[in-house]
């Protein structure tokens, strides 16, 4: 059995969480390395691309969350086998990629320069991908992503939803998702009560 060793930031979201939770779904113990953001300083120029998260497998480094998820999310069984709904997965995943590198401009921002960038992201970006997001859902039949089951694009979907839905981004209305794509709040309801989703919280207890 291959030793995997995923280092990513030390709260349980952002663009690891998808990856944690397959890596659980499949029964594949990893090493679950969590950092605070001074360790990163230190390791971030020791990393391929300067950023995490940086999967090893035997002690190989590879990058790239989504490929991450689906190589993980197939050892799960939470990626398509069908070429047209692996190709819906892998496009709602990447959605969510194209999205975090807009929120990620007004990272670092302060005071109301940090609140007229979030606004326009609000206006902007954010509303657009909400609203794609849901069209790919609603494309998917309404309750997934693809494959009309759970798949890794869910919980990606989901992790990035719950986060908006949390309010952890500063002058971002908690009720944006609602107010634009209330299927994609019912949507994260379902996944967080997915056996597996709560098989995983449970275990991080
Ligand atoms: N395309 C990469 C992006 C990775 C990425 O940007 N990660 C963020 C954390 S979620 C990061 O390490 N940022 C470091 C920085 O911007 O300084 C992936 O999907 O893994």
């Amino acid at each position: 059995m291959a030793k995997y060793k995923l280092t990513y930031f030390d709260f349980d979201g952002g663009r690891a969480e998808p990856i944690r939770i397959a890596f659980h779904a499949a029964g594949i113990e990893f090493e679950d390395e969590r950092i605070s953001f001074a360790d990163f300083g230190q390791m971030r120029g020791g990393t391929r691309f300067s950023c995490v998260p940086v999967l090893e497998i035997d002690g190989t480094a590879v990058t790239q969350s989504n490929a991450m998820c689906r190589f993980v999310g197939k050892m799960a069984g939470l990626y398509p086998e069908d070429a047209l709904q692996a190709l819906y997965c892998d496009e709602a995943m990447g959605a969510i990629e194209d999205l975090l590198h807009h929120a990620v401009q007004t990272f670092g921002l302060e005071g109301e320069e940090l609140k007229a960038a979030r606004e326009k992201l609000v206006d902007g970006w954010l509303s657009i991908y909400i609203k794609g997001l849901d069209e790919l859902l609603t494309r998917g039949g309404g309750d997934y992503f693809a494959d009309k089951r759970m798949t890794v694009a869910d919980l990606k979907v989901y992790v990035q939803t719950k986060s908006l839905l949390d309010g952890t981004l500063d002058h971002v209305p908690t009720d944006i998702v609602e107010r634009l794509a209330p299927g994609l709040v019912g949507h994260a309801k379902r996944i967080e009560s997915d056996p597996i989703v709560i098989a995983y919280y449970a275990s991080r207890k």
